[in-house]
């Protein structure tokens, strides 16, 4: 079953992992006084009003190198624009509007996923006026927030619930699903193709099961099987490079649709801690 994903961007140090805890309501994400990695869980369900989604902070995802802040903040965007079906972009009232906010909020202005620019640390009621210096990021009205206490996290859950897309729980085929999951270059592209070339029954895509993800049905002695596309190789005409480098988020997002998880490992360099790692997520 698909549920929604809800991707926190923003620069370092706003409020994302603390974000997170809150909506999962749960301690899962280190908060760090001081910019840095997260190291820890960025995935994690969550659920408001009957509704359960999946939560990502891209900021865990994406390094948090200090000096490459703009190569950052737009891997970040990128992932969200691509991956998520809504957007929470989380700026810090104390700071007020950043270089790295523009950055962020000028690759986001062109999404396609709604967007819910939320400002972070509206702690008081005067901080709250200040909140206004946001409308200039040209993405609507800003949602003032205090992750830390609380303050206004009902109601942006109920504007990011409200946003979701109506059929995103939806499956078209009922047949066991397969997904081929694991590092770039491990070889699952061609193995999909050596899978689909050696069995001459119909391939057909089926499009429009969750965003823009494209699954391939294929029969195996009669039974139907789909095959999720975690490589990205049927998604014609779409840059997939960038991507692919967070295979990680595209496993994941298999991993929670199939019936049956096959990661694939390539010989040659063995088990590597990212394959550990994919590997926890299926188990
Ligand atoms: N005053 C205040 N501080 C906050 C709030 N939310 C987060 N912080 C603090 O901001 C710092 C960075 O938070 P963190 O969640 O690690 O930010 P991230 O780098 O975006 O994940 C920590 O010291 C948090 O305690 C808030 O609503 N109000
Ligand atoms: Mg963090």
């Amino acid at each position: 079953m698909t549920r929604p994903l809800v991707a926190i961007v923003g620069r370092p140090n706003v409020g994302k992992s603390t974000l997170f805890n809150r909506l999962v309501g749960r301690r899962l994400a280190i908060v760090e006084d001081v910019p840095g990695t997260t190291r820890d869980r960025l995935y994690a369900d969550a659920e408001w009003g009957g509704v359960t989604f999946t939560l990502i902070d891209t900021g865990g995802l994406v390094p948090e190198a200090k000096d490459d802040l703009v190569a950052q903040v737009r891997a970040q965007a990128e992932i969200a624009m691509g991956e998520a079906d809504v957007i929470v972009f989380l700026t810090d009232v104390l700071e007020g509007v950043m270089p790295g906010d523009e950055e962020i909020a000028q690759l986001l202005r062109r999404s396609e996923k709604p967007v819910f620019l939320a400002v972070n640390k509206v702690d008081t009621e005067r901080r709250r006026l200040e909140a206004v210096e946001f409308y200039g990021l040209g993405l609507g009205d800003p949602r003032p927030i205090s992750a830390l206490h609380g303050a206004g996290i009902g109601d942006l859950l109920d504007e990011i619930v409200a946003a979701f897309p109506a059929e995103a729980a939806e499956e078209e085929v009922e047949a066991v699903r397969i997904a081929i999951v694991g590092r770039p270059n491990v070889g699952k592209s061609s193995l999909l193709n050596r899978l689909l070339g050696q069995e001459r029954a119909i391939v057909h895509e089926e499009p429009g099961t969750t965003r823009d993800a494209i699954d391939t049905v294929m029969e195996w002695e009669g039974e139907p099987l789909v095959l999720i596309d975690t490589a990205g190789i049927r998604r014609r005409g779409r840059i997939e490079r960038g991507i692919e480098r967070y295979s990680v988020l595209r496993a994941l997002r298999a991993i929670q649709r199939a019936d049956v998880v096959l990661l694939l490992i390539d010989a040659t360099e063995g088990v590597t801690a990212q394959d550990a790692h994919i590997a926890g997520y299926i188990l």
